[in-house]
C-alpha cells in the first residue's frame, strides 16, 4: 500500500466514524413536533389526522385519541399508529415502548398513556400502511 492509499483509507475511516455517530441524532429528528391538541396535521398528501387527549394529562392513565382522515376528509382507519410515551428528561425509566393503538367503534385511534409522575412527557407517534412509515410525529406535554 503506498502512503497515499493509506492516507485515504485513513481519511475514509475516520469519515465513516463522524458519519455513524450522526446517525442517532438523525433519527431524533425525523419526529415532527406536533403543533397541538385539535390541530389538523398533514401526512404526506394522502391523509391527515387530528389527536387529542381525553380530559388534560394528570397523573394515571389519561386516553390519548388520534383520528386520521384521507385527502377528501373522511374518515380513515386503514393505517396502523404506535406511540411511545416517555419523559424526555428521563431516558429508559418510564418508556412505555411502541405499543399499537386500537380502534374504537367510531373508528378513531385510541391508547392509554400511562403518567407515573409529575414532569415532562412525549409520545412519539409513528403512522404506517401496510408496514410502510408515513409519518412520524412528537408530542409534548408537562404536568
Ligand atoms: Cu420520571
Amino acid at each position: 500500500m503506498t502512503f497515499f492509499q493509506k492516507q485515504l483509507l485513513c481519511f475514509f475511516a475516520t469519515l465513516l466514524f463522524f458519519v455513524a455517530a450522526a446517525l442517532p441524532l438523525h433519527a431524533e429528528d425525523k419526529y415532527e413536533p406536533l403543533p397541538g391538541e385539535g390541530k389538523k396535521i398533514a401526512i404526506g398528501s394522502d391523509y391527515s389526522f387530528v389527536y387529542k387527549f381525553a380530559q388534560k394529562p394528570q397523573l394515571g392513565i389519561t386516553i390519548l385519541k388520534v383520528e386520521v382522515a384521507d385527502k377528501d376528509g373522511k374518515k380513515d382507519s386503514s393505517l396502523k399508529i404506535t406511540g411511545d410515551s416517555g419523559m424526555p428528561s428521563m431516558p429508559g425509566h418510564h418508556d412505555s415502548g411502541e405499543v399499537a393503538f386500537k380502534l374504537n367503534k367510531e373508528g378513531d385511534y385510541v391508547t392509554p398513556v400511562d403518567v407515573v409522575m409529575p414532569g415532562d412527557w412525549a409520545v412519539k407517534l409513528v403512522f404506517r400502511k401496510d408496514d410502510k412509515v408515513l409519518y412520524r410525529g412528537i408530542l409534548k406535554f408537562d404536568i
